[in-house]
């Protein structure tokens, strides 16, 4: 009871929502707090979104906002940095924690969707569905051939999965069960029998995956670690009628390397939905044909976007209003007791 007397004759905290998003979870978030929403989607500086959180204790973000020491260093009052993502490496969880500064990400919400999308492209680049668009849209097509777009074949063929958590499980259980696929995995840990079970999946190392399969997906997350797991000497090892899809995160591939491989035809082909310096592509990515290329657009469906968006928003909510977050990132700084 003293606790919500005091929390009514406080001001509300304050929150920055620093791109735009669903009007409907602006509003809500309007009726906790105090927000600062960038409804144009106006590309800020680290500088400016510093200067926009300034006496703030929250953050809602997407993967794009970089958080770390110096934006902590500048925001003092900040207490919560909620990503509208999974991954987190815009996050400097390390220097987070040290500050107290919660970190929550949004997992789970965005598996399925993310599956599918990670189907969607290994298809179109595999069966060269967007080369064969372009062709037709472009007048070129005068008579059919027998060997007009020929591609390579899903069903049937080995799927090596880079990354087993949800989503690389997610894939897994489509390319087994739904068509027919022998899929290989490697992730750091190996899963437990029942879940390799459960997603048709069996553990390799990485350099057996990658002579083996006939497609690769990456799903893992970036890391210092993790920087370009797929290079030269990666693709090197690839079967030169491999595919390779990327819906993990930019700088997992050397998208140079990866250009080169696929202009000499070391590879046949390749999907990216996120890229290095991204919405920058490296130029000879965009020179070469055999390669199918989407903007990060891996969870957009309109339900998972808003599932995110609200995940996002629940977290703020909670623990900005003294509860529980629901997807805390670095939980050490919850048992320091509540914010201030
Ligand atoms: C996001 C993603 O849409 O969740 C992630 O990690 O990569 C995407 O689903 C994007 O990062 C915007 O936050």
């Amino acid at each position: 009871m003293a606790g919500s007397v005091q929390q009514d004759r406080r001001a509300r905290p304050g929150i920055v929502i620093a791109r735009a998003v669903f009007p409907e979870v602006v509003e809500r978030l309007a009726q906790h707090f105090d927000v600062l929403a960038n409804q144009q989607d106006a590309l800020w500086t680290p500088s400016q979104l510093a200067q926009a959180l300034q006496g703030r204790a929250g953050l809602f973000c997407t993967a794009s906002e970089r958080v770390d020491a110096d934006l902590l260093q500048a925001c003092p009052a900040l207490r919560i940095c909620a990503n509208m993502a999974v991954g987190f490496n815009n996050f400097d969880l390390d220097a987070m924690t040290a500050r107290g500064v919660l970190g929550t990400n949004a997992p789970g919400v965005l598996t399925e969707t993310t599956a599918d999308f990670g189907f969607a492209l290994l298809m179109a680049t595999a069966r060269r569905v967007c080369e064969s668009e372009h062709y037709l849209r472009s007048g070129q097509w005068t008579r059919w051939r027998y060997d007009m777009f020929a591609g390579s074949d899903i069903h049937g063929a080995t799927l090596g999965i880079i990354g087993m958590g949800r989503i690389g499980q997610a894939i897994a259980r489509r390319g087994a069960f739904g068509f027919g696929m022998r899929v290989l995995y490697h992730n750091r840990t190996r899963l437990g029998p029942e879940v390799e079970a459960a997603c048709g999946a069996r553990y390799v190392e990485r350099d057996a995956l990658l002579a083996q399969s006939d497609h690769v997906m990456l799903v893992l997350p970036y890391s210092a670690q993790s920087h370009h797991t797929i290079g030269a000497a990666e693709l090197a090892r690839m079967k030169p009628t491999a595919t390779l899809v990327n819906i993990a995160r930019g700088g997992i591939v050397d998208d140079g390397a990866l250009a080169r491989a696929l202009r000499e035809g070391r590879i046949a082909a390749a999907g990216l939905d996120v890229f290095e310096g991204e919405p920058q592509v490296h130029p000879e990515l965009l020179q070469v044909p055999n390669v199918v290329l989407t903007p990060h657009i891996a969870s957009a469906s309109v339900p998972t976007r808003r599932a995110m968006a609200d995940l996002a928003a629940d977290n703020l909510v909670a623990y900005l209003t003294g509860g529980t977050p629901v997807t805390p990132l670095n939980p050490i700084v919850l048992s320091r007791g509540a914010p201030a």
